[in-house]
């Protein structure tokens, strides 16, 4: 028998008493018989109920794991979902700092050819100071220039010039030229707000002279258009000093015009 096989008995008999010889219980003399047995119950003979329960268990295993499968099918998706999200969000990120670092670099690269001030071909010395730099003296190469504020009659502002220990601007060359030119684009407020240079023809009509006493090299002339045309409907006495600036600029420098000497005009001063 197995172990699992249990077998109860009790069995409970009594005796006549008075009478021993007789082993034949009287009718009115009860006797008691009790068995009681238990079988163990083999699986083959399981009732309907628990193969039921056999079947039962099997479907719950699986639905355990189709749900346990589903889980892990939505953890995945999620998963995916997020992983898209994030790179969506660090492409936009990286596409934000792009466009950032291309408008820093663009507004570098104006910054930086505001600094050289095309047309000039070298770039300017902004950082070294001129003596007098506090009333607006501005070096360039190894000169200082002065552009006034005030307007004077030419012959007034060379002399405003000498008192600041310079004179009148001498154009030497091309380059000098040129970066008189695009400082004036910058300082002229009006198309007549020209500037005085050092050249005039007041001591012999149409021959041009630079206050340092050198004459104008034809090689080196900047005229405007028609000028020097020693226009005599404003003075009768023709115009007989040079003024130069186009608040525009001019492709060939061309900025020079003749004026008449005593009109109002500002000035360029020049110093080493
Ligand atoms: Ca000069
Ligand atoms: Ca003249
Ligand atoms: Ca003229």
């Amino acid at each position: 028998m197995a172990e699992a096989e249990v077998l109860y008995s009790d069995i409970k008999f009594k005796r006549a008493r008075g009478n021993t010889d007789v082993a034949t219980p009287s009718t009115d003399e009860p006797t008691y018989s009790e068995v009681k047995t238990s079988k163990a119950q083999r699986p083959a003979e399981l009732p309907a109920s628990n193969r039921r329960s056999g079947v039962t268990s099997e479907r719950v295993a699986l639905l355990v794991l189709s749900v346990l499968l589903a889980a892990a099918v939505t953890a995945l998706v999620v998963t995916l979902y997020e992983n898209t999200q994030t790179k969506k969000s660090l492409q936009k990120s990286l596409q934000k700092y792009q466009d950032e670092a291309k408008n820093l670099t663009e507004r570098l690269s104006n910054k930086e050819s505001c600094k050289v001030e095309q047309p000039g071909k070298l770039p300017l010395v902004r950082d070294k100071t001129c003596p007098g730099y506090k009333d607006g003296w501005e070096p360039h190469g190894e000169k200082c220039y002065f552009f006034s504020l005030a307007t004077s009659s030419w012959t007034q502002s060379r002399t405003q010039c000498k008192s600041m220990s310079g004179d009148l601007v001498v154009i030497n060359n091309r380059e000098e030229q040129e970066f008189l030119v695009s400082r004036l684009m910058e300082k002229m407020v009006a198309y007549e707000d020209k500037f005085w240079i050092g050249l005039t023809d007041s001591k012999k009509e149409n021959e041009w002279i630079w206050v340092d006493d050198t004459q104008l090299d034809p090689r080196l002339t900047f005229w405007l258009g028609k000028d020097p045309d020693n226009w005599t409907n404003e003075n009768p006495d023709g115009e007989d000093c040079a003024r130069m600036g186009e608040k525009d600029g001019d492709k060939d420098l061309k900025t020079w015009v003749d004026k008449s000497c005593e009109s109002l005009q500002k000035y360029i001063c020049e110093k080493p």
